[in-house]
Order: structure tokens, then sequence, then C-alpha cells
């Protein structure tokens, strides 16, 4: 309450409240140790109710984490502080996901939990074996997303995750009365979960209740815990008024005399803060035990525990991407991008253990599955490939807890379109910049019959507006690979790989070492007259620009085609670079989405040929004839800009 109210802004209500679940749940059953916040094996613990961070910021500096000083609580919300509004992953020592959309960090909690048997399954008893526990409030149970998160979460028998229910009736608006009447613990039990509900206030009671979740091994675990929302204030507990603003120094005082706290604002007397110490350090033992063991792993098993892409494994990737685009220029097949994807998913697998893949239900249309995976199943996490069902923000939420767990290199399938019913996870995984791998097909106009509701059309521009997210969009089967190589080598940027349905012909003719998609964009074909007119396409339209580009040359019109299948990554290049490939002349670009961001490419003088509506029910040709992207519009738009 004084750290909110010195920054005169935040949540005080949810820390106050669950103060006390917290405390039993830290105090008695985390397995953590303050000195060592990466040791693989620690219990995670997952804020999902993301506003209440100052309780997470309050026990990190209790506990003893290291570089969390009581100078960082009162520095809470400001510029540059570890101590941000929303708990932010990376910004201290134990912050282990980003939250504050309420919901994600549940799901996270079900990817770390699911994380944590897989790679149990993997590396043995001695080296993983830890629970997930969840904070999650009215806000995290109300969100879509907690459905699809429970719902697998109880289907695969994640029996090692905790969820602490913050249940405490009040919500921003008021109580939750006025929106929600779900009897939780009945939800939960009819997705197979083990419910109890507490007086979150009762320490025994809910040590009672985390002792006997544990217990449980075959179902995950929900603690309803019930609270009082700013427990303690004298006028203001109960009601929604502490939810997220200060108490004011009034409040403040009477709710130190209301709890017999004799001390200043961050004042902590020695014996408390000794007491709490001594919690940080409980599991040093273990911790001492659990290194042990670890060091009679292979030194590559035990890197992997952490980090699936070693180096060893990085120079297998490398390998395995080489020989697939000699086979590949060599047989310089007409294939779809999925279809490339699932030849270099077969490549890949074998060579690296840590690729768990997945997909939304749209497992044979995506191409994610290979004929090496095993499904993981309900108990038995020895497999690589997860059926998410049809619960795609789940999936890129769970994709995200699985990342942040380590150890593993997720990715899941299912349409771009679909995108939208993932984006905040998407977001997520950029933000916190972890390497999660979207494999999103059926990415035009080019899916054909499918009609409108599945053709994306402004989701390229839409995700391409993400920071730190690359959108991949490659041409052929050359590209696909190089950009799944890309994809692997970026631990900190998660991946869009926008993939077509349509068959699509292999343009690239050399398959020579560099990989040509790391610059993001790159000359495929250079007149042998000085340019005219620069043609830029990506994905399937890559192929519609070079059929331009050679009716141009007919004509005796120099145009050079240019391939720019990740405008991040272009975009990260020199200047000097960049007008190289773009060349001086009139640049004509050419994609099956909308126009929105081609101009920083093109130029005020350049056209655009693509998408301005939404797309048809028809077989794709007939589609792309009808909304002219075709050779002869791309060819007379260069007409047009040349003249
Ligand atoms: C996806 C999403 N929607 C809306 C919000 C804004 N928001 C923050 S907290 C909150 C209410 C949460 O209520 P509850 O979980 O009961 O928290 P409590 O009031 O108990 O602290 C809302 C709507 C958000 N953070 N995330």
């Amino acid at each position: 309450m004084d750290a909110v109210q010195r920054a005169n802004s935040g949540h005080p209500g949810m820390p106050m409240g669950m103060a006390d679940a917290v405390t039993v749940l830290v105090s008695r059953f985390l397995k953590f140790d303050a000195a060592h916040p990466e040791w693989p094996d620690r219990d995670r613990l997952v804020l999902s109710a993301g506003h209440g961070s100052m309780l997470l910021y309050a026990l990190l500096y209790l506990t003893g984490y290291p570089g969390m000083g009581v100078e960082d609580l009162q520095a809470f919300r400001q510029l540059g502080s570890k101590t941000a509004g929303h708990p932010e992953y990376g910004h201290a020592p134990g912050i282990e996901t980003t939250t504050g959309p309420l919901g994600q960090g549940l799901a996270n909690g079900v990817g770390m939990a699911l994380g944590e048997r897989l790679m149990n399954a993997r590396a043995g008893d001695q080296v993983c074996d830890h629970f997930t526990y969840v904070i999650a409030g009215d806000g995290c149970l109300m969100e879509g997303i907690s459905h699809e998160a429970i719902s697998l979460a109880g289907h695969l028998k994640l029996g090692r995750l905790i969820v602490l229910f913050d249940d405490n009736g009040i919500s921003i608006d008021g109580e939750t009365s006025l929106s929600v009447s779900d009897d939780q613990l009945r939800r939960f039990e009819a997705s197979g979960w083990h419910v109890a509900g507490v007086d979150g206030h009762d320490s025994e009671a809910v040590a009672l209740a985390i002792a006997n979740a544990k217990a449980v091994s075959d179902k995950p675990s929900l603690i309803a815990c019930r609270t009082v929302i700013g427990y303690g204030a004298p006028t203001k507990a109960g009601t929604a008024s502490t939810h997220g603003e200060a108490l004011g120094e009034e409040e403040i005082a009477a709710t130190r005399e209301a709890l017999g706290w004799a001390h200043g604002p961050f004042e902590v007397p020695d014996l408390v803060l000794a007491e709490w110490r001594a919690i940080g350090r409980k599991h040093g033992e273990t911790y001492e035990t659990w290194e042990k063991a670890a060091a009679k792993l292979e030194p590559e098993a035990l890197a992997e525990l952490t980090e699936p892409i070693t180096p060893d494994v990085q120079k297998a990737i490398t390998q395995a991407v080489q020989d697939l685009k000699a086979s590949f220029v060599a047989e310089a097949p007409k294939l779809a991008t999925r279809q490339s994807s699932k030849k270099t998913l077969e490549a890949l697998v074998p060579v690296v253990p840590g690729l768990i893949g997945g997909s939304a239900d749209l497992s044979g249309s995506n191409g994610t599955k290979t004929g090496d995976q095993a499904i993981v199943t309900p108990g038995d996490y020895a497999g690589g490939y997860i059926h998410y069902g049809v619960r795609e923000h789940a999936m890129g939420a769970v994709m995200n807890g699985l990342a942040l767990h380590g150890g593993v290199a997720p990715y899941g399938g299912t349409f771009l379109v679909f995108t939208d019913y993932c984006r905040p996870a998407i977001r997520l995984s950029a933000l916190m910049g972890l390497r999660v791998i979207y494999v999103m097909t059926h990415d035009s106009i080019g899916l054909g019959e499918d009609g409108p509701t599945h053709q994306p059309v402004e989701h390229l521009a839409s995700l391409r507006a993400i920071p730190n997210l690359n959108v991949y969009r490659p041409a052929d089967a050359v590209e696909c690979a190089e950009c799944w190589e890309l994809a692997l080598a970026t631990p900190e940027t998660p991946s869009i790989l926008a993939l077509t349905r349509q068959g699509v012909p292999t343009l690239r003719t050399d398959a020579a070492g560099e990989n040509l998609c790391a610059k993001g964009g790159y000359v495929l074909r250079e007149p042998d007259q000085p340019r005219q007119v620069t043609l830029i396409g990506t994905g399937s339209e890559l192929a519609v620009a070079n059929e331009a580009a050679e009716q141009l040359a007919q004509q005796n019109i120099a145009a050079a085609l240019v391939s720019l299948p990740c405008w991040e990554l272009f975009a990260a290049q020199d200047q000097a670079y960049r007008t190289q490939v773009l060349g001086p002349c009139p640049r004509i670009a050419v994609e099956a989405g909308v126009a929105q961001g081609w101009e920083q490419w093109t130029g005020a003088n350049g056209r655009f040929v693509g998408m301005a509506s939404f797309g048809a029910s028809a077989p794709a040709p007939a589609l792309y004839e009808h909304f002219a992207i075709t050779p002869k519009a791309v060819a007379q738009a260069a007409k047009d800009a040349i003249a």
C-alpha cells in the first residue's frame, strides 16, 4: 500500500487480500532458492493477476532475490525501474512471465507445467521435478482464454499445476455478481481438475489445501481462496475502490492501526526480514543436491535443460538446412510452402530434440506433424507433438509458457487468419522476447474456396505492426528452409511463418552457403541492362512478379526482381544495402494482402498490386484473376510507373 501510495498509481487491493495465502505458499511450499533464481528445477510462481504486481515485488524483496532492494520498491512504476506497473519478464530475477492482460498468466502456467512434464520425461526426476503455481483473479477466470487453458490442462492431466484463485468477489466495476454467476469450482471440476475452496485468510486451511493439491498427481488443482480485497483497510476493504488506486494517507494510517503495524513506509523490522530471508534460502540444500545430480549429466544434456538450441544443435540445423536446400534446388518442386515447411520439419525434428510441435486441430493442413513425432498424451509426455485442439489462444500462451520454462523450442500451427484468435499471446511472445514459432498456413486468397472468412487480407500488415516479431513469408521451398533456420536461430524474437496452401514454383536456383533470407530481402534477378523498374514480391506473389519481369523483358523493359520475405530483417540492414536492393528506379510491390506499410519500400513513385477488400469464395486462380493480382497487372503497373 505504501509503494502504491508513493507512486500514486497501482493496485493495492489484490496484494493486501492475497498476502496471507501467498505467504503460506511461499514460506511452506514453494521450492526456490533466492540465491539461484535461474535454478531450472525451481517451482514456478506466476502472478496471472498481474495488476497485483506489488505482491510479487514485495516477495522478491523480502525473500532476498538479487537486485531487488527496498529502493526498487520505492521506484514502483517509475521509468527504468525493475518494478513496472505490471510484472515484466526480464526486468528482475524471479519474474517468471509478463502478466497484466488477464488470463495470459494462467495459460502460461499451463505451458510451464507442461514444459516441466516434457523435460521430466526427457531428463528424469533427478533434474526436473517441480510444481507450477498460479495466482489468478476473477478477471483471469472470466477471460475466454481461461476456458481453453483449463480444458487443455485437465485433459493433459497436469497434476503439477496448482492455481490459487483470489476469490474476492470484486473486480473493477464492483461486485463480480454484476457480470458473472459461474460456479468456478464446478467449472474447473468439469474440466478434470481437483478443486477446493478455503478461507484465504486462514493459513492452516490454505496450507492443508495446498498439501492436498500436491498429493493429487493426475489432475491440476484449483484452490479458491475466499479473500477480502484490500484486507486490513478499515473503510475500504472489500470494496472495488481498493482495486486500482492508492488508499490515501488517512486510510493507510488507519490500516497500520488496524493491523497493529507500528512501522513506517518501506520499513521492515530486522527480525521479520531475517525470517523472510531464511525462507528465501530454505531450499538451498535441495538446490545443491540438484546441482550434484545435474553435474552427472553430459554437458550437452545439461545445457539442453534450459536452451534447446545448443551450439552442437545449431551446427546440425545448419547442416540439415544446407542439405535440404540443395535437394530443393536439384528437384525444383512446385510445392505449397506449407508442404516445404513440413519437409523442413522432417529434417529438423531429428536434430533438434527440444523442438515441440503442435497445431490447433489443423495438423494435416498446417503440415506441422512429422512422421517421427510421437504425440504428447495425458500422463505420457515423452512425445514431441501436442494436439492443442481448437484452442488457438491457449496454444499461443501455452507456447509462451513452454518457452519460458526452458529446454524446449515450441512451434504451433493454425490458419494465418486465426492469428486474430491468438494475437494477445503473439504480442506477449514479442514483448517478452521468446523464441516461439507460429506456423501460419493458408496465407492469402490463394487458399481459394473456403472464402473470405478464411482468407487473411489485413493480417500480414497487422502482424508486421507488432514490434520484435519477425514475419516471414517465404516464396519457395528454399526460402522456407532458410526462414525456419532463422526462426530457430533467434532466441529473443518470435516468428510468424506465413505459408501458402497452394503450390508455388521453386525460384531459387542456387543453394550456395549463404542464407539469403537472413537479410530480409535480396535481389533474385538482375536484368542485363540498367534497371528501369524493381518488382518486389513476397511468398506466392514472388512468382507473379517473376512472370511479370519476364513479360517486361520481352518488351525490352529491364526489371529487377526482389524477394522480401522478412521486412523486419530487411529494415535492420544498412541504408546502402537496402538502396542497392530496391534500386533508384520505380518500385512495384505485389502481395495478396492490403497495401498498408508497403509505401515504405515502394516510395512515393511506387505502385502496389494487392488486395483492397475482403476476398471471395472461388478456386484460387479465379480469385487472382478477379482481384487482378496477375503478371499482366504487375507489368502494367511497372509501365505506368516508368511512364
Ligand atoms: C485482458 C484484460 N482486460 C482488461 C483488463 C483491465 N483490468 C485489469 S484488472 C481488471 C479487473 C480484474 O478483477 P479481479 O481479477 O477480480 O482483480 P481484483 O479486483 O480482485 O484485484 C480489469 C478489467 C486487463 N488487465 N486485461
